[in-house]
């Protein structure tokens, strides 16, 4: 019997809705699995908890997450509270703390009548984006001089370390080698003369032990460009934290919305839990009227299945989600439909157990 503990973090606006759907396919399928088992261990932070003690997640929060097989996160961030404080004081302390340098985004087309591109079939959208996750433009270092003064100064400084940039470019690489596809590398080495000069510098050099490899490198403003008009040309993509977060949001444009992407933040060698999650914010203009889609954090249940080793599940409830998209009868309202967030969840159970049985 295969035991795995969930930590779940369902934050703030629609996080909760859609995670329970999520959890709902998990019960599921330990219903079906009689070799797995789910316990599941619920965490109130989020911004109301910042409301009422000042503090996005208890003091000792990795601690007290450090030993679950996985986090499970919904959304966060709340007009109440500053998005620097909502986003840097949960998501980014978690990714940071567990050393979840590697954020894997599926960019796939799962339905051709979601792509706005014309022409587009599933063939030419069918990507991953594995964006640095742990420093890059997102370290946090910087500066506020004479703040409020008319000399006022910002810096917000870009951290590329050797070993952070060439950990995540040798993981991608090996992604592309073991799948067979080609990579790309996206960077401004034009503009930015320190860090993206060094990040082309490693992609090279690393290149060497991937002869097998088929590589391009882009710089970020093309490769926006290529992410419409050419889709086609990318398979295996790395990039640095802030491009994956900008050209992912592109690659949901692409695939149907923000309510089909889904991110893994994975620390590979499982020295702390990985956390899964919907791309998607909190969405508060739906939040709480139960139409939010549940699919991107379906689908992120499906990255956490894969995860576990519990790939067949993990394909199953993929494969679920294309159908349910196929059927067209439950979508909630952003796709076009006129289901619920939960009458959406429990369609999917049932194609799911179909599917299996
Ligand atoms: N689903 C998690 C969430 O609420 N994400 C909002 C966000 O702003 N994410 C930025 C990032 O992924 O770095």
């Amino acid at each position: 019997m295969k035991q795995f503990n969930i930590a779940l973090i369902p934050g703030d606006g629609i996080g909760p809705e859609v995670v329970a759907e999520g959890v709902k396919i998990l019960k599921a399928i330990e219903k079906n699995d009689e070799t797995v088992t789910f316990s599941f261990t619920e965490f109130p932070w989020g911004c109301e908890y910042y409301l009422e003690y000042g503090k996005m997640m208890d003091d000792n929060a990795l601690e007290m997450l450090k030993d679950y097989d996985a986090i499970y996160l919904g959304a966060v961030g709340y007009p109440s509270v500053p998005d620097h404080i909502s986003l840097r004081d949960l998501l980014i302390k978690i990714r940071k703390g567990f050393d979840q340098y590697v954020n894997l985004r599926p960019v796939t087309l799962l339905n051709q009548e979601l792509t706005p591109l014309k022409a587009k079939t599933e063939k030419d959208i069918d990507m991953l984006v594995i964006r640095e996750n742990s420093e890059g433009e997102y370290s946090g270092a910087g500066e506020w001089l004479y703040k409020n003064k008319p000399e006022e100064v910002v810096l917000q400084t870009g951290v590329f370390s050797r070993k952070g940039t060439e950990r995540i470019i040798r993981y991608a690489y090996e992604e592309a080698r073991k799948t067979n596809r080609t990579l790309t590398s996206i960077s401004k080495g034009n503009a930015l003369n320190y860090s993206m000069v060094f990040w082309d510098q490693i992609f090279e050099e690393i290149g060497k032990e991937y002869p097998d490899v088929k590589t391009y490198s882009y710089l970020v403003d093309a490769a926006s460009l290529y992410f419409v008009a050419q889709p086609e040309r990318f398979e295996v993509v790395v990039t640095s934290n802030l491009f994956g977060d900008i050209v992912t949001d592109i690659g949901a444009a692409i695939t149907g919305g923000l309510g089909l992407a889904t991110g893994a933040n994975i620390n590979p060698e499982k020295n702390y839990p990985s956390m899964f999650e919907p791309v998607h914010g909190s969405a508060p203009d739906i939040a709480g009227k139960g139409i939010a889609n549940p699919i991107a954090a379906i689908w992120s249940v499906s990255q956490m299945l894969d995860f576990f080793g519990l790939e067949e599940w993990g394909g199953a409830v993929l494969s679920a989600i294309k159908e349910i998209i196929k059927e067209n009868s439950h979508l909630t309202p952003d796709l076009g439909g006129k289901a619920s967030t939960d009458e959406l969840g429990s369609r999917l159970v049932d194609i799911l157990l179909k599917e299996r049985s």
